[in-house]
């Protein structure tokens, strides 16, 4: 049979890469689309969040200004993971074996959810194969609760169960419960509201320091400003702006390796697609600076951050 000959439109994968860059033989980072949406409390549709990262990054810019062409690399997309009906539980679990599958192939795992609680299930992949692990969470929300409508394996409590198996350091914090906030009380953990983070100007070491030398970040979009990314189940007024998640990310990065990451919580909405690119450019970042391909590109965003210090004085 002949290969029809016709031009067609981008293969639908992340990026909308050629094969050649796709097959997963071949590619260092794999994508893993969780649309998974359960136990969200307010606004649902994190189950449409894949799917809408995916169309975004088909329509973005293949070159990135920090960290270049890491298309080159290959980066592979996974079917989706099918959403387990008999609860967070079940769905942890499956989340686990995929992790665990795509860690065996040595390849880096780029999850996009779906809701919060799917993290608990890469988090107990990675350190399996990486027991020296530790794991920085942006997010609006504690995610400490302990149980959260009678399951302990609620978005509300990922982070809970993260702190249980692995030392964690926690960014943009700005919300949680009276039952979190006692908790804390009684056992400190190192966790960064908006506030303190920018009284840090730019001097992160309490931050870094609470990590280990290899690092899974979870990213929940709401940790983000809601100006800059409103599609969020459970948006929460004075989050990170991009430049200040970016920049973290970049020296976390350079301290550590990153092993894995999700980037979770994208609920699009009807006609509002910034959010979506946003987090695409979000997860080709990542992948970029988890595969070390930033040298040259982080030299030249430092300069440009510098000749920036006239907007930005604390980050000069
Ligand atoms: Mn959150």
């Amino acid at each position: 049979m002949r290969t029809p000959d016709w031009p067609t439109g981008l293969p639908n994968n992340f990026g909308g890469l050629d094969q050649a860059f796709s097959e997963l033989g071949t590619a260092r980072a794999v994508v893993l689309p969780v649309p998974y949406d359960f136990t969200t409390t307010y606004q649902g549709g994190t189950r449409s969040g894949p799917r809408a990262i995916l169309a975004a990054s088909q329509n973005m810019e293949l070159w990135d200004e920090e960290v270049g062409p890491i298309y080159r690399s290959g980066i592979h997309t996974m079917p989706e993971l099918e959403p387990a009906a008999e609860g967070p539980e079940a769905m942890v679990a499956r989340v686990e074996r995929a992790v665990t599958w795509i860690l065996e192939q040595g390849k880096l795992p780029a999850i996009l959810g779906g809701e919060h609680s799917i993290t608990a299930g890469a988090v107990r992949a990675a350190v399996r194969r990486h027991p020296r692990l530790s794991v920085l969470q942006i997010d609006a929300h504690g995610d400490m609760r302990d149980t959260y409508l009678g399951t302990p394996h609620s978005h509300a409590c990922v982070m809970r169960r993260v702190r249980e198996q692995v030392p964690a350091a926690s960014v943009g914090i700005r919300s949680m419960s009276e039952e979190e906030a006692e908790h804390l009380e009684r056992h400190p953990v190192p966790l960064s509201s908006v506030r303190r983070f920018r009284a840090l100007q730019g001097r992160w070491d309490p931050i870094l320091a609470a990590l280990t030398d290899e690092v899974f970040v979870t990213f929940d979009l709401d940790g983000l400003d809601p100006s800059i990314l409103p599609a969020t189940g459970t948006p929460e007024p004075g989050g990170l702006d991009w430049y200040e998640a970016v920049d973290l990310l970049r020296a976390v990065s350079q301290r550590a390796r990153i092993v894995g990451f999700d980037v979770v919580e994208l609920a699009p909405l009807p006609g509002q697609v910034a959010s979506d690119f946003l987090a695409a450019r979000l997860v080709y970042r990542l992948i970029g600076l988890a595969l070390r391909l930033a040298q040259g590109g982080a030299d030249a965003a430092a300069s440009a951050a510098a000749s920036d210090a006239t907007r930005h004085p604390a980050r000069a």
